[in-house]
């Protein structure tokens, strides 16, 4: 379990290094985007068909009955504030504030996303992102799009996990979907353990090697197991599926924040930074949760729909990131065989080389298409994790990171293959 003390004594740490100026710019960055990672609640994403039953597992993973029963309302974010706030994000780009989470207001005001805050205790641990799409594939994928971008960990509810499903969840980065969960809802549709074990089965193996786990959950019986007086019907919740379904989640985020943590602390290492006192602290804002971290604005739900698909353009670019990648692995690959003992500090560097360029000419392209920021994230990640295992330099620190970059290639093979 992950201490409150230790994340906010590495971010204090990591304040005091970046503010001493001893690390090179690279290792600056990363710091900061350790720092910022610490600071902010992780971010769940509930995706899925259409009632697939995504607002009622947000309601249970919220802790409270924050959307009402069947309304129909575009993607809202559910986050963290200590009083209660609704912003609706109008269709053409205005921001209305609401007091309460007023349904005919909000039908009347016929928002493209809704930002709720609210000061519930689970919130200060996860904001969660409930994601409505529109009805064809090329929205379907512009919306899973600009979620991704701003999702630590991905739920798909679904009850089958149809063809369409699919191939919806191939366009996602493999390193999302590395962190993400396929859910079973509805579970109480399928009378008994085996029954529900065997839906559950079939699903897996359709989803197979593209989910971190599979789980099922009957969300209406979970959230009955919460009692009017606060307190949990143990039974209920356990058979339900709720309660596993719960302990993977937090699991899950502890998990991110312990890599956070274990990032740090190589650095510390590498750079002698001490727990304490000097370099003298530069006057900062203490440890706390961002509240306004996720996600920017769904720019691209309020684009014309007659704006001209980008998707030929990026099709180009991505079989020319391929063919870089190909290139480079092929070339490790020559390198690594050469030699009993392969010069691994070389290898390492032209690893992160080639990540760094390929930051580089997606930054660029992220300007007129922001489609990509999330595949940008996902290799600026790769960027920051190379580095570590430069700095590590354990014995299979050469091998992750080609691995690393084998990913990438992958990850852009199955954007093209889309
Ligand atoms: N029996 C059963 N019904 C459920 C369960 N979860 C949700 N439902 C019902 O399924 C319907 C759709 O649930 P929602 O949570 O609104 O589904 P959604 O995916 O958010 O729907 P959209 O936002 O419209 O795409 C509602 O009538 C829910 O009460 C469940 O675990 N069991
Ligand atoms: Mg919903």
């Amino acid at each position: 379990m992950v201490s409150k003390k230790s994340v906010e004594d590495t971010i204090a740490r990591l304040e005091r290094a970046i503010a001493s100026g001893v690390m090179p710019p690279a290792a600056n960055n990363l710091a900061e985007r350790i720092s910022k990672r610490l600071k902010s609640p992780v971010r769940l994403a509930i995706m899925g068909p259409k009632g697939a039953g995504k607002s009622q597992l947000l309601n249970f993973l919220a802790g409270d009955k924050v959307i009402p029963d069947d309304v129909r309302l575009p993607s809202v974010l559910v986050a963290w504030g200590e009083t209660k706030k609704v912003d609706c994000t109008l269709a053409d780009g205005k921001i209305k504030s609401l007091e309460t989470f007023d349904i005919d207001e909000i039908n009347r005001l016929k928002p493209v996303f809704i930002r709720l805050r609210m000061p519930l205790p689970a919130l200060k641990k996860i904001s969660i992102l409930e994601v409505v799409t529109g009805t064809n594939a090329a929205e379907q994928q512009r919306a899973l799009a600009w979620a991704a971008r701003s999702t630590d960990i991905a739920l798909w509810c679904t009850q089958v996990f149809s063809e369409t499903e699919s191939e919806l969840w191939n366009t996602i980065p493999g390193a999302l979907q590395e962190h993400s969960f396929l859910i079973m809802t509805k579970a109480d549709q399928h009378q008994g353990k085996a029954a529900r074990e065997k839906q559950l089965a079939a699903i897996k193996k359709a989803a197979e090697g593209r989910f971190n786990s599979f789980y099922h959950i009957d969300t209406l019986q979970a959230l009955a197991s919460r009692r009017e007086n606060g307190k949990v019907d143990t039974t209920k919740l356990a058979n339900s599926g709720g309660q596993e379904l719960i302990a993977a989640v937090l699991n899950a985020v502890n998990q991110g924040v312990q890599a956070s943590l274990d990032g740090a602390v190589i650095l510390f290492a590498r750079y002698d930074i001490p727990m304490t006192g000097v370099p003298a602290p530069a006057p900062q804002a203490p440890a706390q949760i961002i509240e306004d971290a996720p996600p920017e604005e769904p720019t691209e739900l309020l684009v014309p729909k007659d704006a001209p698909a980008p998707q030929a353009d990026l099709d180009d670019f991505n079989s020319e990131i391929v063919a870089y990648l190909t290139d480079r692995v092929q070339e490790l690959k020559i390198q690594l065989s050469k030699t009993d003992a392969p010069d691994s500090d070389m290898v390492m560097a032209q690893c992160y080389e080639d990540v760094e360029w390929l930051v580089e000419q997606l930054t660029e392209r992220s300007r007129d298409n922001p489609d990509i920021l999330h595949t940008l994230d996902a290799c600026q990640d790769a960027a920051d994790m190379m580095l570590l295992l430069q700095l590590e330099n354990h014995d299979s620190a050469v091998e992750d990171a080609v691995v690393l970059l084998l990913q990438i290639k992958r990850d852009f093979e199955q954007k093209l293959a889309a």
